[in-house]
């Protein structure tokens, strides 16, 4: 198919033509006012295969500027008209999603497969928030017959978007379509790992009909273009994804000008597998949680959480199914793709050798390899490290990798208790053909979203978040439109003619 012809193609030349190589500002491509640039790698080979603007404060703030008027333009376009703009924008992302998604696939290393689920996500928030635009209504409030109160609506003003590599043009998606549908202006800042998606939404926005500067986008660090841009006063809401260190810097940041923000940070998620369970459904679960985009995902079921009584054969499938995995580089469409930086690689290899060196028990994988055809890349084997204590690292910290920590529960009642016995509260899944145990385990957990019976079950319309360090404020559903909106309440008095 088209798909996996542009891939080959593309896996052939190393590159793909016509990548974006400046900021978006204003609604068009700007170079950086330094003149300097970076160069994006490949992860699945380590090659460069495209350079781009590296951002510094000067260009955020032309972006900024950009962004206060384009938000006079946007927030006064009629609702409707706002809601076929960003209608036309998923229709645009279909039409182009080939390219979107092998584009993503060279920028993250993941399976090209993946990266077209992701742009087809992404198709699908600015359809979902699109229905929105003309419904966000607000409330009468009944004071008696000589008050009229009612609220309105309106949106924050310009937001800056902080976008992680694992997930860049999902998380970009699912940022800008609800600021825009609330009539917000924006100014993203793509990982500088992985900037190429989020430029080309901003030129298909522009298509779509958005006027210029409601939709801005500023590549670089985070020290040199994230944070002077979360740190402008212009800038009302911020909208960050990344790990807790980063989320802490932002929020403070944000906490000077009295911005607010959502942060959705990292996870430790489990999957709690009763012996009552569908097997099956929970082994093919426990996969996919934790083996797509090579366990790079917040909400990854990096804690399998499991009964003694299920324990031994449950593991010996899963290992069996894990050593079929296949790996390779994105554009072949492997099951599992590389890691996406040298960084990442040595993060999760350095957790993996402390566990091996304090004598945690590796079930399958356990080292760093690379592309079977090619030599190249930066990949990590599968790896699961099974009965670990509660307090161990790898149970408590989040590793951001194809690892599996495997922890014992003697019932459902302990399984609990494991399963929230970490810092983080982001997602949890569940795996029990019992009603009451899912129901309470569903009310007890300490998490933002729990799945019962299938892991990462839901779509745009549920709403996603973190409790304590997996950050607070939701986005996706209506729920995620609240941070983009401020309410007004007006109290009229109607007095006798
Ligand atoms: O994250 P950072 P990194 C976790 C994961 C990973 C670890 C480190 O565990 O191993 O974080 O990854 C921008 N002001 N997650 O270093 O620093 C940065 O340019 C403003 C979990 O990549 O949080 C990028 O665009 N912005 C996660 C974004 O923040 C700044 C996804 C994320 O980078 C900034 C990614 C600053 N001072 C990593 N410093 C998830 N929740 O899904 C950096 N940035």
């Amino acid at each position: 198919d088209s798909l996996a012809a542009l891939a080959a193609r593309t896996l052939e030349a190393g590159t793909l033509e016509g990548l974006p190589d400046r900021h978006w500002i204003g609604g068009s491509w700007q170079a950086s006012a330094s003149g300097r640039t970076m160069e994006s790698l490949d992860p699945g080979s380590g090659r460069a295969f495209a350079r781009f603007a590296a951002g510094e404060a000067a260009d955020v703030e032309a972006a900024v500027a950009a962004a206060e008027a384009g938000f006079a333009a946007w927030s006064a376009t009629a609702p409707a008209e706002r809601g076929r703009v960003l209608q036309r924008a998923a229709q645009l992302i279909r039409a182009e999603a080939d390219r979107l998604a092998v584009a993503e696939s060279l920028d993250c290393g993941k399976p090209v497969g993946e990266a077209a689920g992701d742009v087809r996500g992404a198709a699908r928030a600015f359809e979902y928030y699109a229905g929105a635009c003309d419904k966000l209504q607000g409330e009468q409030i009944p004071l008696g017959r000589d008050y009229l109160a009612f609220t309105t609506l309106e949106p924050v003003g310009v937001t800056a978007h902080v976008i992680p590599w694992n997930y860049p043009i999902s998380t970009a998606a699912r940022g800008l379509a609800p600021a825009l549908a609330a009539g917000c202006s924006v100014v993203a800042k793509p990982a500088e790992q992985t900037p190429m998606t989020a430029l080309m939404l901003a030129e298909i926005l522009q298509r779509a009909g958005l006027p210029d500067g409601a939709c801005n986008v500023v590549t670089g660090t985070g020290a040199a273009a994230g944070a002077p841009l979360v740190a402008q006063p212009a800038v009302r809401h911020v909208t960050f994804t990344g790990s807790v260190a980063t989320g802490r810097t932002v929020m403070a940041a944000a906490a000077r000008n009295i911005a607010s923000v959502t942060l959705e940070l990292g996870g430790k998620s489990p999957v709690v597998v009763l012996a009552d369970c569908d097997r099956e459904a929970a082994l093919e679960g426990v996969l996919g949680a934790i083996w797509e985009n090579a366990g790079q995902i917040c909400s990854a079921g990096s804690r399998l959480v499991i009964e003694r009584s299920l324990h031994d054969g449950f593991l010996e499938e899963l290992v069996a199914r894990t050593r079929r995995l296949s790996l390779g580089h994105g554009l072949r469409n492997p099951q599992v793709g590389p890691l996406n930086s040298p960084e990442q690689l040595a993060k999760v290899s350095g957790y993996v050798e402390a566990a091996k060196a304090r004598g945690c028990s590796v079930a399958t994988g356990g080292n760093a390899t690379v592309d079977p055809q090619s030599g190249l890349g930066w990949f990590f084997e599968p790896t699961i490290l099974d009965r670990l204590d509660p307090a161990d690292p790898c149970v408590q910290e989040e590793i951001f990798g194809p690892v599996l920590a495997v922890q014992v529960a003697e019932d459902a009642e302990q399984a609990l208790a494991l399963a929230n016995g970490t810092a983080f509260g982001l997602v949890a899944g569940i795996y029990t053909g019992n009603v009451d145990r899912a129901l309470a385990l569903a009310r007890d957990l300490d998490a933002g979203q729990v799945y019962v019976n299938e892991y990462f079950a839901g779509g745009i319309e549920t709403p996603f978040g973190g409790n304590r360090l997996s950050g607070f404020g939701r986005e996706k559903g209506l729920e995620g439109l609240r941070a983009y909106c401020k309410v007004k309440s007006v109290t009229a008095r109607i007095r006798a003619f």
